[in-house]
């Protein structure tokens, strides 16, 4: 079905955080932030930005009554600086207004004086300095030593994969108003109201029942929500709970892009080793992960880094490990991916440069070395229902592979001007939050007695269409036109103790809990109709918003079984919880099988480069996906869309800059190149793989939010690929973004 949520959008009707009409008196929030990436605080004087007339109040680390931390893995991040700064950007003081543009002029009345100390912004600098965030994780298959000893090739080289910015459409925000004895209710735009709600108490020293978060929707989230809306509402609330009055704060765009932290950068080291039949025997590297100033998801990213850093091949003899590393660049965070496509395009690096070497295409050790039934991965899941080999296959033949190598191969002898290049590029992508403990989520259904039907549950709406699935579920539960369903906001005193809307898991998880919670109420409603009609419950079935006995229409309406039931005082409302089965991980083994199920998907991307400009297009984007058994088409097709989009900008264009001082250059739009509707190709053609699907996806239709954003990786070596069929002498590099500056010189560099 459509996305219900089109037609609000379309029209400028679908309420987002900054459409909620203030109350009367509601104060305007701004944060004060550092100007140095690192350095110690000698002095901050607020008071003349507090002297001017219509500033209420600025708050600094003293006013905090609970604990001045925001930490969630790692409690090594103070929600306002105390004594040192650890990069440009930090929250150091938070100005309240009767207006935005007061508060604004407030800031610049702030002084401050820092002690520069010295400022990491690389990886692996920072790891030379032994600039650590919690221990370093390795995986562990076979033995690599032992194998390559065999190799009849072994190839080494380095790797960077640049950060990203999010680029929500809506930037980060809350509005918190006070309630009765000290509680209060704050809108997030956050993925993680339970995040939201856990650091509030935590910062305001209160317990989280005096907390009530509400998040509506979302404009966008891609992981930048996960974790770092928390620190804003945070703030907001402080203020309100302090002043006793609303208050309000949204980042500006350029306040956000400044403050917050994006996709890691990765600086890595591969080797990999084959035999002559192309099989790969051995492979190890080393993820030098570039997590800012303080920890925040980093670690469980960079354990999703080694997670698939083998994507979607089997390999014997694995060592790979992950360091994460302290910078002073804004704390970086989840998005779309965490960590696994900075894994992926390594080995996709590997794989390139032994083709290279070798002199043959990657196709070619790609194709031999795909995930059979029952392998194992280095983590120790043995892969079941596997479609590594089916969708590649589709892909090759659907899409006439042959035919299009030919004709690259034919127009690159006759053009100089122009050369095309092509990519396969498949994915395999776990589906659960690495954390064991954090797969689980709860519903609650309300049916009226009128019949028509409220559903809660812990997702949260950010675009992804989460809301249009959990309705799905109840219509066809019930059995009941859409029109009955309304999804209410995610709210915290409605469905408690939730993760947040992430790792793709949120349909899944959410509609799981929120299936057990109608079944339970249909059992219900089926004993009534039977006991009205005389009959067994086993001949009851529903349809058409009707009750059926043996498959015959009955005189029972739903509406008048509902209102039955409530005569009957039944139950109309349910709540239920779900967890993931059989998953689990041993940490102090590392091996276990911690994702439910795999997403795969093949792509095949191709480009033309033009040699005179450096810059290229895509005439084809052709991809197999597997999304089980899609339960929502024009929905899953757009995460495919979008999250391809999403890939592709990471790999060519979108170019993250900090200079050495740790100030960010690609700090606005005019700076910083997202995908338009130009840069991705007309010609993408998406089809579904041929599946059973899977039990552990609900409805059998399996997660999407974030897997196909890594076919994106295949745009990286189509270029490539072009490069190496206009200048002989390219040496190989694997330093993302490709752009058409660094196009034009690998096209002319000797
Ligand atoms: N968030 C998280 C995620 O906390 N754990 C994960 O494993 C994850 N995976 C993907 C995206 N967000
Ligand atoms: Mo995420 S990267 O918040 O699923």
């Amino acid at each position: 079905m459509k996305n219900i949520d089109s037609f609000g959008h379309v029209r400028g009707e679908s309420l987002f955080l900054d459409d909620i009409i203030p109350q009367q008196n509601t104060l305007f929030g701004l944060v004060f932030d550092s100007p140095k990436a690192h350095g110690i605080l000698k002095k901050l004087d607020i008071s003349k930005a507090e002297a001017i007339e219509g500033v209420i109040k600025i708050f600094t680390h003293k006013d905090i009554p609970g604990e001045n931390q925001i930490g969630g893995i790692i409690p090594d991040e103070p929600l306002l600086a105390e004594n040192e700064v650890h990069f440009l950007g930090q929250p150091i003081a938070f100005i309240v207004a009767v207006s935005e543009s007061i508060a604004k002029e407030a800031r610049t009345l702030i002084k401050i004086e820092i002690d520069a100390l010295p400022v990491i912004t690389g990886a692996k600098e920072a790891a030379a300095k032994q600039q650590f965030i919690g221990t370093p994780r390795t995986f562990n298959l076979g033995n690599t030593s032992k194998a390559f000893r065999k190799c009849d090739y072994v190839f080494e080289d380095a790797v960077f994969t640049n950060g990203q910015e999010h680029l929500y459409l809506e930037t980060q925000g809350a509005y918190a108003i006070p309630m009765e004895n000290g509680s209060i209710k704050i809108t997030s735009s956050t993925q993680g109201p339970t995040q939201v709600q856990k650091g509030i108490a935590r910062v305001l020293g209160i317990g989280m029942h005096m907390v009530e978060v509400d998040v509506i929707r979302l404009g966008g989230g891609f992981g930048g929500k996960e974790d770092q809306a928390t620190p804003w509402a945070t703030l907001t609330a402080l203020a309100t709970y302090l002043l006793e009055k609303p208050v309000k704060f949204i980042l500006n765009r350029h306040d956000d892009l400044r403050m917050t932290g994006k996709r890691h950068p990765y600086e890595s080291n591969f080797k990999i080793g084959l035999a002559k039949d192309l099989k790969i025997i051995a492979f190890e590297a080393d993820f030098y992960q570039n997590a800012g100033a303080a920890a925040d998801l980093s670690p469980a990213v960079a354990e999703r880094t080694i997670f698939h850093a083998t994507n979607s091949y089997f390999i014997e003899n694995v060592r790979t490990s992950v360091y994460s590393c302290r910078t002073n660049l804004p704390p970086n965070t989840a998005f779309r991916g965490f960590g696994g496509p900075q894994g992926m395009f390594v080995i996709e690096a590997a794989i390139a440069k032994a083709a290279h070497e070798i002199g043959i295409t990657a196709k070619e050790i790609q194709e031999i070395n795909l995930l059979q039934e029952n392998d194992e991965l280095s983590y120790g899941q043995i892969m079941t229902q596997t479609e590594a080999v089916s969708s590649w296959q589709s892909t090759i033949e659907k899409f006439n592979y042959k035919k299009l190598i030919t004709e690259v191969n034919a127009f690159n002898k006759r053009n100089n001007d122009f050369k095309k290049g092509i990519a396969v590029m498949p994915i395999c992508f776990g589906i659960s939050f690495t954390n064991t403990p954090m797969n689980h989520a709860r519903a609650l259904v309300h049916i009226y007695q009128d019949g028509t039907v409220g559903i809660s549950t812990g997702a949260v709406e950010m675009g992804q269409g989460v809301n249009t699935k959990m309705l799905q579920v109840a219509v066809q539960t019930f059995a009941i036109e859409p029109e009955k369903v309304k999804l209410e906001t995610t709210n915290t005193t409605r469905v408690a103790n939730t993760s947040p809307s992430a790792a793709s898991s949120t349909a899944d998880l959410n509609g799981k809990a929120l299936l057990k919670a109608c079944s339970a109420i249909l059992e219900r409603l089926k004993t009534v109709a039977a006991q009205e009609l005389k009959v067994n419950e086993e001949e009851i079935s529903l349809l058409n918003e009707w009750v059926y006995v043996n498959s015959k229409k009955s005189s029972l309406s739903w509406k008048k079984l509902v209102a039955k039931a409530m005569l009957a005082r039944i139950a109309l409302s349910e709540k239920a919880h779900y967890t993931t089965p059989v998953i689990h991980f041993d940490k102090t083994k590392e091996k276990g099988h911690p994702f439910a199920y795999h997403v795969y998907g093949t792509a095949m991307i191709t480009t033309t480069v033009d040699c005179t400009r450096g810059t290229y297009v895509f005439d084809s984007i052709k991809i197999v996906h597997d999304y089980g058994k899609s339960m929502s088409e024009g929905i899953d097709l757009g995460q495919v869309e979008g999250a391809l989009a999403q890939g592709i900008g990471w790999m060519t264009m979108e170019e993250i800059a900090y200079d050495k001082s740790g100030l960010l250059l690609s700090n606005a739009l005019s700076t910083y190149k997202i995908p338009d509707i130009f840069s991705i190709a007309d010609n993408i053609e998406v089809i579904p793989l041929e599946t059973d699907g899977n039990e552990m996806a609900i409805f059998k239709s399996k997660a999407v939010g974030e897997p196909p954003l890594m076919y994106g990786i295949g745009a990286y070596f189509a270029i490539q690929n072009a490069i190496k069929a206009y200048n002989p002498n390219y040496t190989l590099k694997f330093h993302t973004p490709m752009t058409p500056e660094k196009v034009l010189m690998s096209l002319y560099e000797k």
